[in-house]
């Protein structure tokens, strides 16, 4: 059992709700083992996914609510990739509030789109000059940015929210958003520009079904559109009622429609009164991201986004998806002997990231007991050697590697020096027995009290390696991030 430490009060109440569930947990004897891995991340609250799927990756776009919100305070977006569906990397904020002159407040709920080999981010914010809200367009040349206002104003402003955006076979793009109506405009090849006039989509009962108890929203449609094609059919997932929300869908034979009203993906669940879609298909499977309140202090302002997997039916249309702990099912197996970021992570306890100055991001904010595990790491034969990119500003610590629970058997202890800074760099090495086969990899982290150490990146040698290299990195956005089995969709 640990005392919270102190922390700045970005980072307080979470940490102190982690820890009363850990206490809790410890009072009833919760083993100390593999847990789930949905929500996927856990060191901030998520909100707002919209994935990617980029060069064998999936992009995961999110907003961030604030640490003990009370309303929608949101300032930044934030990006995350994997290969795999439950290791996902932290890539920090690229974009936020700031990036947009024009803006004030309100990093809601945006989606990421790929053309000509640039990035566009469609977001909405508060445009300071009016109070209304309007829809900015970022551009980047990589998915994990740096992404910067396209234009220096926003794109469309009609007081509403949540643009999608998705370009139909014939080339011609479409973005959609609205709450309380739907609309959609024709955007131009540059993405950045349009051509006609904003047109409000036709909410009726047939295409976005029935609501109660609302004279003034006479269909479910609230707001969060998710526009794509799928064989030929053209789906609108929607977040749908309010509240609490739930997620429903329509279909449409063309890419304005007219929209036929098909039902649930997703029931009212999760201690969130908002629920947000995302769909995309990744290596031949199909998935489901949503947010909910799952993580400890989560509720309506503290969300987390999560991920499940499914199957379309044979006539195309979505199943009703349930949330679950466990989320996804992982692709294939994660190479431990090619360079892996400390902050690409299935699950953790205690840790915080932060930009490092080698570039990317690190796992900090290390005390006596966090971990990071790593789930399906495929040792082969063996490995018998770790090195950890570490720095300190004390006196460091140890990387405890453990397998398959954080009192699981132990293969290495790695000591971890001070270096005189916590963006000061060095390599920690140390000897591993007993790490063959697939195993979830649990990197546990002690030492004395308060902050120990930061870790940028590891990697194992041995029977499946070699010596260590410095190969890319899941940080450059692209390559790298060895994830074996895993096969671009
Ligand atoms: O995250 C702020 C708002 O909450 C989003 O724009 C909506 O979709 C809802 O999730």
């Amino acid at each position: 059992m640990r005392v919270p430490p102190p922390l700045p009060g970005k980072f307080r109440i979470r940490r102190f709700l982690a820890w009363v569930t850990a206490v809790l947990c410890a009072a009833v004897l919760v083993p100390a083992v593999a847990r789930a891995d949905n929500p996927i991340v856990q060191h901030i609250y998520t909100a707002d996914p919209a994935p990617l799927v980029h060069n064998g990756r999936v992009y995961l776009y999110t907003g961030h609510d604030e640490d003990g919100s009370t309303w929608f305070t949101m300032k930044e977006w934030r990006v995350w990739s994997s290969a795999d569906m439950v290791n996902w990397t932290d890539h920090g904020s690229p974009l936020n509030i700031a990036s947009f002159s024009w803006a004030s407040a309100d990093a809601w709920a945006g989606q990421v789109i790929g053309r000509n080999g640039k990035f566009y981010w469609y977001v909405p914010m508060t445009v300071r000059a009016t109070g209304a809200k309007g829809i900015g367009v970022a551009v980047a040349d990589s998915p994990t940015g740096p992404f910067r206002d396209a234009i220096g104003r926003p794109l469309v402003s009609n007081g509403e929210i949540d643009p999608t955006v998705f370009v139909d076979s014939d080339g011609q793009a479409y973005l959609y958003w609205g709450n309380p109506n739907l609309w959609y405009v024709k955007l131009n090849p540059d993405m950045i520009s349009y051509s006609g006039t904003p047109t409000k989509i036709p909410l009726t009962t047939a295409g976005f079904g029935t609501r109660t108890g609302d004279a003034n929203r006479p269909t479910l449609f609230e707001e969060g559109p998710w526009v794509y094609k799928r064989n030929g059919l053209y789906y609108n997932v929607f977040a749908a009622k309010c509240c609490s929300e739930f997620i429903a869908y329509s279909t449409a034979p063309g890419p304005t429609g007219p929209w036929t009203y098909r039902g649930t993906v997703m029931p009212t669940q999760g201690s969130s009164f908002t629920n947000h879609p995302g769909v995309v298909d990744f290596n031949g499977g199909s998935y489901f991201f949503y947010h909910n309140g799952a993580l400890p202090g989560g509720g309506g302002f503290t969300r987390s986004v999560a991920v499940e997997k499914f199957s379309y039916h044979a006539d195309g249309s979505i199943p009703t998806i349930t949330m679950t702990s466990a989320g996804a099912p992982q692709i294939g197996t994660v190479n431990p002997y090619t360079r892996q970021e400390a902050e690409t992570i299935a699950w953790e306890s205690g840790i915080e990231t932060e930009a490092a100055s080698e570039g990317g991001m690190d796992v900090g904010w290390i005390e006596n007991g966090d971990y990071v595990k790593v789930k399906g790491v495929d040792f082969g034969a063996g490995a018998s050697s770790f090195t950890a990119r570490v720095a300190s500003a004390t006196s460091g610590g140890t990387i405890e590697l453990r397998l398959d629970g954080t009192a699981g058997p132990v293969v290495g202890r790695c000591a971890v020096p001070g270096t005189g800074g916590w963006q000061t760099w060095t390599n920690a090495s140390c000897a591993v027995t007993g790490a063959a086969g697939t195993h979830d990899l649990y990197l546990r982290f002690t030492g004395g009290s308060g902050n120990l150490f930061n870790v940028n990146w590891w990697q194992f040698g041995g029977a499946g390696g070699g010596t260590l290299i410095a190969n890319g990195d899941g940080e450059s956005g692209t390559s790298g991030w060895g994830v074996m089995g895993a096969t671009s969709p």
